[in-house]
């Protein structure tokens, strides 16, 4: 079970900048990281994988599942998410995908995945 605060961090990171900054070398980080993704482990992301590991983090915080994050939904109860819609989240979530798919080969691989923003 992710902490609401790892959660929170799922969401933004979908909008924001998809992948953590790296340390220089560290494969085994940014490995971790592609196969966190990678479900059915053919060493490739599908649009799928990728909406369903960032909107399991928006469907966790959505504790009476309508779609929206509530005020008293969001993480320590305040502040503003940046899609407090399912709908706009799973769409801003794809439109990063295609945008991370640099050769527009309708996957990612673990170097578009990681690549810095
Ligand atoms: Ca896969
Ligand atoms: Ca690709």
């Amino acid at each position: 079970m992710c902490s609401r605060l790892r959660v929170a961090a799922l969401i933004g990171g979908a909008l924001i900048a998809t992948a953590p900054a790296w340390a220089a070398g560290d494969q085994t980080a940014r490995l971790a990281y592609f196969e966190g993704f990678d479900r059915n482990g053919d060493r490739r992301v599908s649009v799928e994988e990728y909406t369903a590991y960032f909107t399991a983090g928006f469907d966790t915080l959505d504790r009476n599942a309508d779609g929206r994050l509530d005020l008293d939904e969001l993480p320590a109860g305040r502040g503003r998410s940046p899609t407090r819609e399912r709908a706009a989240h799973a769409r801003a979530v794809r439109n990063t995908f295609h945008r991370l798919d640099r050769n527009q080969d309708g996957w990612l691989s673990m170097e578009e995945l990681t690549a810095p923003p």
